[in-house]
């Protein structure tokens, strides 16, 4: 037994150090590359939509750093039956060292932004914890108890026990030098001088604007990317008459508009969190592709970003008007790397996996016939039009506020739209209009309120919106795939 937990852990230790060297590696290179990130990738690209959903749903912000930790746990698990199989059946480590390498590779290679360089730090990890675990195997072993100096066991025990704190140490250390790497080499000053919008934000309204701190994440980037705003680069081509190359400054120098736009997340729940509202400043597309000089066939803008997430939105969403944008910045400071730095889409009225590609770095026209973006192709619906909504959040749920006035309050949205009227309705009684606060536009949320005059005991609220076109929302329970969720929020509260 005691035999069987040091065999298993030296092949978790020899696995750490080989992880963390190519982890330190990776670091000073390309991070994208690193093994357990390139696994969790590839996991992320194949998972089910079901799968997805149900991940998001319930992990939240949590799901990225809960599938790392899952990829480890596996790995560890493999590694550890590699020590103890490994002990007798020497051969064996070297195979495990080869299947762990091959499967690190080829992950890191399926990658969108795979290079001839991915595969190296999955090979660099494995061949080094396949040397470890067959040095720690060898220190161990009775017969060959050489690295402690005595032939017998308790001179093996400790030269095992010496070199598993050597490899520990190393692993550890080297695993710092990573993060040290990460945090100071890698990092990327995303200071930018914003110049003042040619077409300012209507005054400041009684709307309510999200802080970029508390703004909802959304995306498949299990580390964000870190985009050098000097060398980045624009470019828009496909069915175009002229491809164009912009960097930074040619789209700064452009005249810039400021928005205030919802942005809010195809799966996000009934009464869900992945909404938001900020001030946006950018650069407005249409002008961009007519100078292009996009031809009439193509109907599809497909925006692509540096670690390959591929958005598809329609040309007509570019050109009809709407403030359809290239973003640089988010209330007034530079968009935060995990939002999109440098640069990224915004289409009001299309949730964020139709309209608004962060980190893009390519705008390809061409049409939908030719090319299925990354979530059509996972089943999600084209185009993306945001449904009609509304959301309690005062009080919350299972609040229990005193007998007397109550004041119920949310948001509701249905941006290209606008929101005409929202309603609330007491234990399925009549609807009672809430009143509405005023908005700059009908591409963003607007705020509702609603005193009740509420008497003791256990009651249900619900609330419904009726959009600018005079639809009501559906009160038909949908779930968010493939096109959004429907259903009225309800809440359940004890007045007391
Ligand atoms: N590059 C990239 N852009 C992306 C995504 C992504 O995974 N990668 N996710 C999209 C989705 S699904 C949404 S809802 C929005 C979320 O934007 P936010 O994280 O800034 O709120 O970004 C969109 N843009
Ligand atoms: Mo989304």
């Amino acid at each position: 037994m005691r035999n069987l937990l040091r065999d298993a852990a030296a092949g978790v230790l020899a696995a750490g150090l080989g992880i963390a060297v190519a982890e330190l590696f990776a670091a000073a290179t390309r991070p994208d590359a690193a093994p357990l990130i390139a696994v969790g990738g590839a996991i992320i690209d194949a998972t089910p939509t079901a799968v997805k959903e149900f991940a998001v749903r319930e992990l939240g912000s949590y799901d990225k750093p809960v599938l790392l930790a899952s990829v480890g746990l596996v790995l560890a698990l493999f590694a550890a039956v590699l020590g103890i199989l490994g002990r007798r059946r020497r051969f064996l480590v070297a195979a495990g060292a080869v299947v762990l390498g091959a499967a690190g590779a080829t992950a890191a290679l399926t990658r969108p932004t795979a290079s001839a360089f991915s595969p190296v730090p999955a090979l660099l990890a494995a061949t080094i914890a396949g040397a470890t675990l067959w040095w720690l195997l060898r220190a161990a072993d009775p017969l060959a108890g050489r690295v402690g100096g005595g032939a017998d066991k308790t001179g093996n025990r400790r030269a095992f026990l010496r070199g598993a704190v050597l490899v520990a140490g190393a692993a550890v250390l080297t695993e710092a030098g990573a993060q040290l790497v990460t945090r100071t080499v890698r990092r990327v000053s995303t200071k930018l001088a914003l110049p003042a919008p040619a077409s300012p934000a209507k005054p400041a309204s009684a709307l309510a604007i999200t802080p970029s701190a508390d703004f909802y994440r959304v995306d498949t980037a299990l580390t964000v990317p870190r985009i050098d705003p000097d060398t980045w680069e624009l470019r828009v081509h496909g069915m175009v008459g002229t491809e164009l190359r912009l960097s930074l400054d040619d789209l700064l120098r452009r005249p810039l508009i400021e928005r205030d736009i919802t942005l809010n997340c195809v799966s996000n729940e009934v009464g869900g969190p992945y909404i938001g509202t900020a001030r946006w400043l950018g650069v407005p597309l249409a002008p961009l592709l007519h100078e292009a000089g996009l031809r009439p066939e193509a109907d599809q803008i497909v925006a692509r970003s540096v670690e390959g997430m591929t958005i598809g939105t329609p040309v007509a969403t570019a050109l009809d008007g709407r403030d359809t944008m290239l973003a640089v910045a988010m209330n007034g400071e530079p968009l935060r790397p995990e939002h999109g730095f440098p640069v990224r889409m915004l289409t009001p009225g299309l949730y964020g996996y139709a309209g608004a590609c962060k980190w893009v770095t390519e705008l390809e026209l061409t049409t939908f016939a030719e090319f299925d973006a990354y979530w059509v192709k996972r089943g999600w619906a084209r185009p993306g039009t945001v449904r009609t909504a509304s959301r309690i959040d005062k009080p919350r749920p299972f609040a229990r506020p005193a007998a007397g006035k109550v004041t119920v309050a949310g948001v509701a949205w249905a941006q290209r739209r606008g929101i005409a009227k929202v309603e609330v309705s007491v234990d399925g009684g009549a609807w009672r209009a809430a009143e509405l606060l005023p908005v700059p536009s009908i591409d963003t949320w607007v705020q509702w309120r609603w005193t009740w005059n509420a008497t003791a005991g256990p009651h249900s609220l619900a609330v419904r919106a009726t959009d600018g076109t005079g639809q009501v929302q559906t009160e038909a329970r949908a779930t968010p795939f493939p096109s959004g969720a429907t259903g009225r929020h309800t809440i359940t509260v004890t007045v007391e």
